[in-house]
């Protein structure tokens, strides 16, 4: 595959970006949602922090509180065996789950597509019980003249996905929750079909471990159903692990063309394509036997959780897929492939 990687990736790292609050690190900046306004190209990032002041014998995590309706500080004890630090992603204390970073949705801006402003302050951050935990990988669908936001929000209560519209990106209106646990990676389509809407949506199974692909329709946005099994990973290959919806499916004269993520047993982030039909987006017509990126560059082998390249958006512009993508769980860069060598790799 001919990927372009762009010279000056990353293009944004935790150092360009201003910690929400005082007391905080940026550890991570990645997996942004990307829009188009005016002459603009608008990102929403995923910003992780942390509290600075763990030591050798603690960690220190942020939680939101909303009885407090502040953000919080937990210590966990790393000399206690009641305590797993082994993902780096992941506090398991007591059995419970906690997250080493808490994430919220970061606005910049550019006019080139490369060099962005950067917000100083969150766009979208933890303020209700879904969200304690943090909001993380945003994915932006542009609908009759609104901008439609998904995104995760973690809490004790789940992995959910959740709504948000906005018209100018200054005001958002959140919509609440549209996929309950464990359920993310949902990619909204850019317009309706057949007079539905259509999401890709990723929901687990504990059970049977997976973490497949499926495709639900709605009236109106808010409520999802005539829910359809679309693809799942594919044993010995690079998504044998799991798959995901990446950016925001876009329409190609063949269909409509979707960059997911695959995952392997080695948790090796890939991006591979798949073609759903135009007027049936449930069913294939073809997918990549080979990533069309994958982790090669040493800012995406090398980082927080190395292995990694991961999208939420992409701009299809004058038949190249310009892509946003995380890297690493540590920052984002960008690359562009021409949609003609995406047709070539779905026919081999
Ligand atoms: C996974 C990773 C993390 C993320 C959690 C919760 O462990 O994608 O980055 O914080 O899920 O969504």
């Amino acid at each position: 595959m001919k990927v372009r990687r762009c010279r000056e990736n990353p293009i944004i790292g935790p150092k360009d970006i201003k910690p929400s609050r005082e007391g905080f690190e940026v550890v991570g900046v990645f997996n942004t949602a990307v829009a188009r306004l005016g002459d603009e190209v608008l990102l929403l990032l995923r910003v992780a922090e942390r509290p600075v002041g763990g030591d050798a014998n603690t960690v220190l995590a942020a939680i939101y509180d909303t009885a407090k309706g502040d953000t919080i500080l937990k210590e966990f004890s790393r000399n206690s065996s009641d305590n797993d630090f082994s993902d780096p992603r992941l506090i398991i204390s007591g059995g419970r789950t906690y997250l080493s970073s808490i994430s919220h949705l970061r606005l910049a801006r550019s006019r080139d597509g490369v060099h962005f402003e950067i917000d100083a302050e969150p766009a979208l951050a933890g303020s209700n019980e879904y969200e304690t935990f943090g909001l993380e990988d945003a994915r932006i669908s542009f609908l009759s003249g609104t901008y439609y936001i998904d995104y995760v929000a973690v809490s004790p209560n789940g992995v959910t996905t959740c709504l948000a519209s906005t018209r100018d990106f200054e005001r958002f209106e959140r919509l609440g929750v549209i996929f309950c646990p464990e359920n993310k990676d949902v990619a909204i389509f850019p317009r309706k079909i057949n007079g539905k809407y259509y999401a890709l949506h990723r929901p687990v199974s504990s059970l049977f471990a997976t973490s497949d692909i499926w495709l639900a329709e709605s009236d109106d946005l808010i409520c999802w159903g005539n829910h359809r099994y679309i693809m799942g990973p594919r044993a010995g290959k690079w998504d044998e692990l799991k798959v995901g919806a990446g950016a925001v499916p876009f329409e190609t004269e063949q269909g409509w063309l979707e960059i997911y993520h695959g995952a392997d047993r080695a948790n090796r982030y890939c991006l591979g394509a798949v073609l759903l039909d135009a007027e049936k987006p449930w069913e294939i017509i073809a997918r990549s036997a080979e990533p069309v990126l994958e982790p090669q560059a040493d800012y995406e082998t090398q980082g927080f959780f190395g292995n990694v390249v991961f999208t939420c958006g992409l701009l299809f512009e004058d038949n190249i897929l310009k892509i946003y993508y995380g890297v690493a769980d540590t920052a984002v860069c960008y690359a562009e492939i021409e949609l003609r060598d995406v047709i070539a790799a779905l026919a081999e």
